[in-house]
């Protein structure tokens, strides 16, 4: 993207991870002067090795009355416990603090397209089968943001834009202005960034307010309400009605077919799968087009994703279920459900999910979340204190194994990985790869 806006000023850019670097790189090639800087020495280091023309120096020294921006990573905190010392000091100095999808909205033409995608859960799904059902159409289409590739960094040429909105992002933006907006569904997340629900609301409704018109979850009480709300163009999706996925501003409805045409899984999908209907017809795209587009679309990992089997046991790993509501899709897909559970929980831990005990036929309890999970299913569900993923993996299939029945089991944490992991994509490559194990030694053992 070329930010010709910025040619010959001098921007401050606070935080050198993905976003910082793609912030960096585009801005450089615009002509601007950059000055760069994290709270992080190695991350400082990393980005002199990739960017010589960047100005490394502390922001306490910068002559601040010389520059007119700042661009901040969605990590640093703006407001919430406590405004970043950067943030601070730039208010002090009354620069303009943005965020690299301010830029790109600036940048962008009139012609090309934005779709907006936020809500707590399946944002990224809903994300990736708006721009694959596009793909499909012939549409030369870009998919970003949270998800992964920053903005900054997408194919400049494209026609459309399909991007996924962190609250971080949200809350940094001054102004939004998308063509189309996607709210899934909102349940608590972030709470130790935004400070409680309220304010995490606000700021994921602020990207339907910033939109020409808007997709909603209404199947969700929070959703819900803000759909009530909002007075400007907007069209509900309901996902409860199954396997019929009401699209009400036609009233027409979308028949999907048997659950078994489609790759992904529609019990776990059906709001992500109805909020992209949406948006596809909005954009004019035929309906033989998008309903072949979500039966051959194949999903995304670590979201509810099927491994394979080991005779009568089914392995599915949702790392990505970092809440309780997140988890409730995957139990909500199986029955005879071995639960791999816990880790770094959420506020209100795994209470939600009580009255689906019934589907869950035993526990495997990992991470720092043991003792809370523990004692909520007492004397509700039997569980198994394991520890790590390993040991539960190894004790659930020994259980299932031994079963004549249809198992399932279920690494879907409910939970933050940050207690044993980096990040929840490690947690699920982890569980692959001792899936994988224990299929060649299963295969192997039969063999002999
Ligand atoms: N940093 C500081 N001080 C701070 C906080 C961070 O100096 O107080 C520095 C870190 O040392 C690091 C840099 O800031 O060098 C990291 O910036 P960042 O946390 O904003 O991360 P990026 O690498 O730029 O990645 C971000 C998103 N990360 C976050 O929002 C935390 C990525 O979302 C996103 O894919 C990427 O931009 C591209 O748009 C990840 C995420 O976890 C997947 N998102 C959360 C979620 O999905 O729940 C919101």
């Amino acid at each position: 993207m070329q930010l010709n806006k910025y040619k010959s000023q001098n921007v401050a850019v606070f935080g050198l991870g993905k976003t910082g670097l793609s912030v960096i790189n585009a801005l450089i090639s615009s002509g601007a002067r950059i000055y760069a800087w994290d709270d992080n020495e190695g991350q400082i280091a990393n980005a002199k090795t990739i960017c010589k023309e960047c100005n490394f120096i502390h922001p306490k020294k910068y002559n601040w009355h010389e520059i007119g921006t700042l661009i901040l990573s969605p990590g640093v905190p703006i407001s919430y416990p406590m405004p970043h010392w950067i943030v601070k000091l730039a208010r002090s100095f009354d620069c303009k603090i943005k965020s690299d999808i301010e830029l790109f909205l600036e940048a962008k033409t009139a012609s090309q397209k934005v779709i907006g995608v936020t809500g707590t859960n399946g944002k990224s799904t809903t994300t990736s089968l708006i721009g694959y059902i596009l793909k499909s159409a012939g549409r030369k289409v870009a998919i970003g943001g949270n998800l992964g590739l920053p903005v900054l960094d997408l194919n400049r040429d494209a026609e459309i834009y399909v991007i996924e909105f962190s609250s971080f992002q949200l809350e940094l933006m001054n102004e939004i202005n998308v063509d189309i907006s996607v709210l899934l569904n909102i349940a608590p997340d972030h709470i130790d960034r935004h400070g409680n629900i309220e304010n995490y609301i606000a700021v994921k409704s602020r990207l339907v307010e910033g939109s020409k018109v808007a997709v909603i979850g209404c199947d969700n009480e929070f959703t819900a309400e803000i759909f009530d709300k909002f007075t400007g163009n907007k069209i509900p999706v309901l996902a409860s009605i199954l396997p019929f996925l009401s699209f009400q501003s036609s009233n027409t409805g979308i028949q999907l077919g048997h659950v078994s045409d489609m790759k992904i899984n529609l019990v776990s999908n059906a709001e992500n799968i109805a909020a992209a209907y949406a948006v596809c017809k909005l954009l004019k795209i035929d309906s033989n087009i998008i309903i072949d587009g979500i039966k051959s679309f194949p999903g995304l990992k670590h979201r509810n994703e099927p491994l394979g089997k080991i005779e009568n046991v089914l392995f599915v790993n949702d790392s990505k279920a970092t809440n309780a509501k997140s988890s409730e899709k995957a139990i909500l897909s199986y029955k005879n459900i071995y639960w791999i559970v816990g880790g770094k929980s959420k506020e209100g831990g795994i209470e939600l999910l009580s009255k689906h005990f019934t589907r869950i036929r035993k526990a495997f309890l990992i991470g720092e979340s043991t003792e809370a999970f523990a004692n909520t299913m007492e004397n509700k569900v039997d569980y198994m204190k394991c520890c790590n993923l390993e040991n539960a993996l190894k004790l659930a299939f020994r259980e299932a194994i031994n079963n004549k029945e249809k198992i399932t089991i279920l690494l879907s944490p409910a939970c933050a990985s940050f207690d044993q992991w980096k990040s929840f994509e490690e947690r699920g490559e982890a569980f692959c790869k001792m899936f994988e194990n224990l299929r060649n030694a299963f295969t192997i053992t039969c063999a002999v």
